[in-house]
């Protein structure tokens, strides 16, 4: 065992420099914000492995940040993010290498309110989840191998995020090497966004750095164990709740019932005598309190969830933690 863990751990060495990747171009419901447009962006597809370093927040330091965007886009609160990630700054999300299969691991995404996401200095406070992916022990997949399958990673605004100027961080945690700490490689930017609509959420916050510690189990993890239990690190993601528009509950119960018919048709022909029965048999359908259908990639249960639970078709609720379950794509 232990033998299988240094040759597994050295196979992803040998793919370490080849596999960096850089959050480098997103889209607002399908439409690109432009390749590179409105990131706070480094020049160095390398990760960050130091949970404490300052560098955790929006990435810098051993990656420096030249790249400056004056943009900010505009995101209607509830809208859907396709986030791509690119290798390189010159490799195209359509045809080139996205990241390195090597690299698996969890994708998470976090706000922090600014007055200005063009201009303002990056915070180290005011940060919340809103959403997260780890692994999925019923597919056998991470988020990173979905993104690398699709070319792209989606997710969604809740929709009661509050309006107002964003850094929004999405962030890849590649596991490969995160056996020891430091080992994990974190791999983020932050897009400048202005939230538009959306509603009053004042979320609890964390700091970057401060949300990670070298020691959860999220950050030193080994990889190559089975079966993969694994703990995403950093607080849950906000939901909306019962005010989530997009999904809430109804409330009435609705049973549809069709009484059984049978109909006898006699005839007489010369002197044979037709008998014809046909049944029409009881259909019942009920409507539960969730009857509510979520769309896809939305909030599917977790605890203390009370919208919908059932799925668009098409997709499936997933459970990613004990309090987010999602609609994934089947
Ligand atoms: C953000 O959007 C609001 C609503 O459309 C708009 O009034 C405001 O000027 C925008 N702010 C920035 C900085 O883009
Ligand atoms: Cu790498």
């Amino acid at each position: 065992m232990k033998g299988f863990v240094r040759t597994a751990t050295a196979a992803a060495l040998a793919s370490l420099v080849a596999g960096h990747s850089i959050f480098a171009e997103f889209e607002v419901n399908g439409v690109s914000a432009g390749k590179e447009n409105a990131l706070r962006l480094p020049t160095y597809d390398g990760p960050i492995e130091d949970v404490t370093s300052q560098y955790v927040a929006c990435n810098g330091g051993p990656n420096p940040l030249v790249k400056f965007s004056p943009n900010v886009v505009d995101v209607p609160a509830g809208a859907e993010i396709t986030a791509r990630w690119i290798h390189t700054l010159d490799t195209d999300w359509r045809t080139g290498l996205i990241i390195d299969a090597s690299h698996k691991g969890p994708i998470m995404v976090y706000l922090s309110k600014v007055s200005n996401a063009a201009t303002a200095a990056i915070p180290s406070t005011g940060w919340f989840k809103i959403h997260e992916e780890g692994y999925n022990s019923a597919t056998g997949k991470w988020a990173v191998d979905r993104l690398i399958a699709d070319r792209g990673y989606k997710f969604r605004i809740p929709t009661c995020i509050a309006p107002g100027n964003y850094l929004m961080r999405v962030e890849i945690i590649a596991l490969h090497a995160a056996g020891n700490y430091p080992g994990a490689q974190l791999y983020m930017e932050c897009a400048q966004i202005n939230i538009t609509g959306g509603g009053s959420l004042n979320p609890a916050t964390v700091n970057f750095p401060g949300a990670y510690k070298g020691t959860d189990p999220g950050i030193k993890f080994n990889l190559y164990t089975s079966p993969i239990s694994y703990t995403i690190p950093g607080p849950r993601p906000v939901t909306c709740g019962g005010s989530n528009p997009t999904t809430a509950a109804t409330t009435a119960s609705r049973t549809t019932t069709t009484s059984s018919r049978v109909t006898t048709t006699t005839s007489r022909t010369g002197t044979t005598l037709v008998t014809t029965t046909r049944t029409t048999t009881t259909t019942t359908r009920t409507t539960t309190a969730n009857g509510a259908v979520q769309t896809v990639w939305g909030q599917c249960g977790g605890i203390g969830w009370t919208g919908a639970t059932a799925c668009a078709s098409g997709s499936n609720c997933v459970v990613s933690n004990p309090y987010f379950s999602q609609c994934l794509p089947a």
